[in-house]
């Protein structure tokens, strides 16, 4: 369907009990299509599985009355790669193409008599509200409900064709739409505990919720867990020495270079090795052995530093792993490693 041979329906021809322009759903999914989205699907604000969601989103947006849901592929074997600053440049990439898509839709769609709020996919978000829920859109809870994927054992939104390579983002549309997506019949998960069995800190599981505070101490140790403890550590070293100590020179070169470019993702493992979708089937390149020899191993026997919280299963957990060098993190603790 060509996107700009439809425009919008009258009120008046639809359900709606308000005066809120009305777009065709079809209309709307190919103008996204169109404009680079790699999927797209829509759910109504008064849903009751957005109960928790709405408040925010009406701060965000008070004229809000759909989410569109939009679904930008990644390259699965950027986000494979052992080379780790591969799949954080792909993250960042992703991001600012969905930040423009987002943005020339918005402009095709303000000229249609519609107006919305365009969310970011991951940051800037709203630093006021730290240390609590710093996001106002759950961009996953938005994709699940519109149809494009469900949540895998990973926590993240596989989707079926693109697995689970995929940044989400939202838009906030003051529009209704003649229909709406629903969640998935089918989760694509296929349960194959790759990602349990990777994570250096023991952060997921199949049968309890996913553990925020351990994913959060490694994965983002260069974000502002990690830079809150360097200037902890600097208050707290009586000289270089002491602080070289605590941070190492890969460690400080590391979280310059995310305060001077973009944040350094520390892992995304659990990403990496779903063979999940059909993007994600590839990556069983033929065969499973050789998916686990080329893409699982060389992620859980990666060298590198691993941040836990002291005394925590996540210490435990990395402990084990002789290739990991295990970091406490805290700088109200004292501590020598
Ligand atoms: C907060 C956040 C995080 C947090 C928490 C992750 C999480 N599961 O929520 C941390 C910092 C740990 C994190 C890490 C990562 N994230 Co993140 N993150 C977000 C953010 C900002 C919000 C997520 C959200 O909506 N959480 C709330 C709900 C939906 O999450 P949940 O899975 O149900 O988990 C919660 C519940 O289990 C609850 N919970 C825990 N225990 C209990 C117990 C009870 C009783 C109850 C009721 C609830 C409960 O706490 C959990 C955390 O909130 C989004 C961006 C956005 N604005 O949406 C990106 C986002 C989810 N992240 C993303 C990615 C890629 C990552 C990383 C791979 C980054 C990396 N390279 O390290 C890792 C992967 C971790 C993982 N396996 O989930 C992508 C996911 C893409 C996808 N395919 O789904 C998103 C959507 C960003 C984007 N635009 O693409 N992230
Ligand atoms: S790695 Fe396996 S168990 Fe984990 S989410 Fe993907 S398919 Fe599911
Ligand atoms: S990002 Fe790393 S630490 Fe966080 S859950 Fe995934 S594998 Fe575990």
């Amino acid at each position: 369907m060509q996107a700009d041979t439809h425009t919008v329906i009258e009120p008046a021809a639809n359900a709606a009990t308000d005066d809120a322009p009305v777009l065709e759903a079809a209309f709307l999914k190919a103008l996204c299509l169109e404009a680079g989205a790699g999927d797209a699907g829509f759910v109504e604000l008064e849903r009751p599985a957005l109960d928790f969601e709405r408040e925010d989103i009406l701060q965000v947006f008070p004229g809000a009355r759909t989410v569109a849901a939009l679904v930008f592929p990644l390259n699965p074997e950027n986000m494979r790669s052992r080379v780790r600053n591969m799949s954080s440049s792909e993250f960042h990439n992703a991001s600012e193409e969905a930040a423009e898509v987002s943005r020339k839709l918005l402009r095709r769609l303000n000229r249609l008599g519609v107006r919305g709020v365009a969310v970011p996919a991951d940051f800037p978000m709203d630093m006021s509200r730290y240390p609590g829920k710093i996001w106002h859109v759950s961009h996953k809870i938005m994709a699940v409900q519109a149809g494009l994927g469900h949540m895998g054992i990973n926590r993240l939104v596989i989707h079926p064709e693109f697995g689970n390579f995929v940044r989400l983002t939202s838009l906030l549309l003051d529009a209704r739409l003649d229909a709406y997506g629903s969640p998935l019949e089918e989760n694509p998960c296929i349960r194959c505990g790759l990602c349990t069995a990777v994570c250096p800190v023991g952060a997921i599981s199949r049968d309890k919720p996913f553990d925020l505070m351990t994913c959060m101490t490694h994965a983002y140790r260069d974000n502002s867990v990690g830079f809150t403890d360097m200037l902890g550590a600097l208050v707290a070293s009586k000289d270089m020495a002491a602080f070289g100590e605590r941070f190492n020179e890969r460690e400080i070169a590391s979280m310059w270079q995310s305060l001077m470019y973009k944040m350094n993702y520390r892992c995304g493992y659990c990403m990496s090795v779903c063979p999940a979708g059909k993007a994600g089937g590839m990556g069983y390149l033929g065969s499973e052995k050789q998916f686990v020899r080329e893409v699982f191993t060389p992620l859980r026997d990666r060298k590198e530093e691993v941040y836990v919280a002291q005394g925590s299963p996540a210490e435990a957990r990395a402990r084990k792993n002789p290739n990991k060098n295990v970091r406490v993190v805290g700088y109200t603790r004292e501590r020598k490693q």
